[in-house]
């Protein structure tokens, strides 16, 4: 097989994970890497035998010799990278959030299909274990056609101690996390017309809101919920778990804490265990997004071999993230909001 070359820009917090993953992956390897903060490019250049570091983008683009580029810094920087690798016609993967308003986030799509290059987003979530399974489970028809929906991540973890930016921005929960939850519920429930948000900051230490609570109409007919807290304490602890429900006309698929997955149906009952693997560099309770790190980047591979798009390409997550802004909008004004207009 053909070994893909790619360049890693941001060296941070997620990037030892997307490292990790690179290694594992067939068909690609990481052959340069990029940090504006030199101890980051050490760290991660060491720990992972990458000669080639730039401190600056624009040095690594210049220089060339690798067939894709995986952007893995904060929002900030996202639409300034992306548009650099267009004007050097180099294929990019973008984390979440893809940008910092959607007029951005088209752009940025614009400009890769300008280009010509493919533009997928870090949207890893829908790549977990236990989210494809209740995907499968639906598109097996066991339980009819779905009417309703929940998707549900509530947790007391402190995701700040690993990412302080976290508690500085005036978003937050939704911009972060529920962007993970709604991509969730549209890949299993469909594309949506109209979204309803309330949202919550329950802790005085941060700037954003840590609770959000979001309905969705989808296309096909259905409802559903998607609610996120960072200020729920419980007694075991389920970060990062997304619980779903979902309601069919011949059934119901309930996937509880501990990965637990029970589908009801004409059939009877079944629970099945849906845990990720536990990979070798991974460590709990991460190993959930960890697996699905490597799970979306050989996705990426297998399509830049092949040709073809990605399930997250830029138009895709598009979709997802007009529901980030609708959500800020339906919360602040107490409004319905139309995501068809958005897009
Ligand atoms: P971080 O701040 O720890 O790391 C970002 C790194 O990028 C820093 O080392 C910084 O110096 C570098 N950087 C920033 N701008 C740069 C530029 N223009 N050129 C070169 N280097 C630059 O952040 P993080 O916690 O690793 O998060 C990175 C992204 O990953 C965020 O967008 C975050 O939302 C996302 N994330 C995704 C998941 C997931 O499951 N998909 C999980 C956690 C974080
Ligand atoms: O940044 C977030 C993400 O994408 O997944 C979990 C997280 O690390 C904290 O909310």
């Amino acid at each position: 097989m053909t070994e893909l070359k790619g360049a890693l820009i941001g060296c941070g917090f997620f990037a030892i994970n997307q490292m990790h993953a690179w290694k594992d992956v067939k068909g690609a390897e990481v052959v340069a890497i990029c940090d504006r903060d030199p101890q980051r490019l050490k760290i991660v250049g060491d720990q992972f035998g990458i000669e080639r570091r730039y401190s600056d983008a624009a040095a690594l683009f210049a220089d060339g010799g690798f067939d894709f580029v995986d952007i893995a810094t904060t929002v900030q920087s996202h639409r300034a990278l992306v548009e650099m690798a267009a004007a050097h016609k180099i294929p990019a993967i973008c984390q979440k959030p893809f940008a910092k308003t959607l007029s951005d986030a088209k752009a940025m799509v614009k400009a890769c299909a300008d280009a010509a290059i493919p533009l997928m987003v870090h949207e890893n979530f829908r790549w977990q274990t236990p989210i494809q399974a209740v995907k499968s489970m639906l598109q097996s028809g066991v339980i009819g056609e779905p009417f309703w929906g929940r998707f549900s991540f509530r947790s007391g973890y402190d995701v700040f101690s690993g990412q302080p930016y976290l508690a500085e921005g005036e978003r937050f929960i939704i911009e972060d996390l529920a962007i993970h939850t709604l991509d969730i519920a549209r890949f299993i429930l469909g594309d949506v017309t109209t979204l309803t948000a309330r949202t919550k900051r329950v802790n005085p230490k941060i700037k954003g809101e840590d609770v959000a609570t979001i309905m969705l109409d989808h296309q096909n007919g259905a409802t559903s919920i998607v609610d996120v807290s960072y200020a729920t304490k419980l007694g075991t602890e389920p970060f990062p778990e997304t619980l779903i429900e979902i309601d069919g006309t011949l059934g119901t698929i309930r996937l509880s804490q501990g990965y637990r997955l029970e589908v009801n149906s004409a059939e009877g009952t079944t629970v099945s265990d849906a845990s990720p693997k536990l990979l070798p560099w991974a460590s709990r309770p991460w190993h959930n997004i960890q697996e699905s790190v490597l799970a979306i980047q050989q996705h990426w591979t297998d399509r830049l071999a092949s040709g073809g798009e990605t399930s997250t390409s830029g138009a895709d997550n598009l979709k997802t993230f007009a529901l980030v802004e609708a959500a800020y909008d339906s919360a602040a004004h107490g409004r319905t909001v139309d995501i068809g207009v958005l897009l």
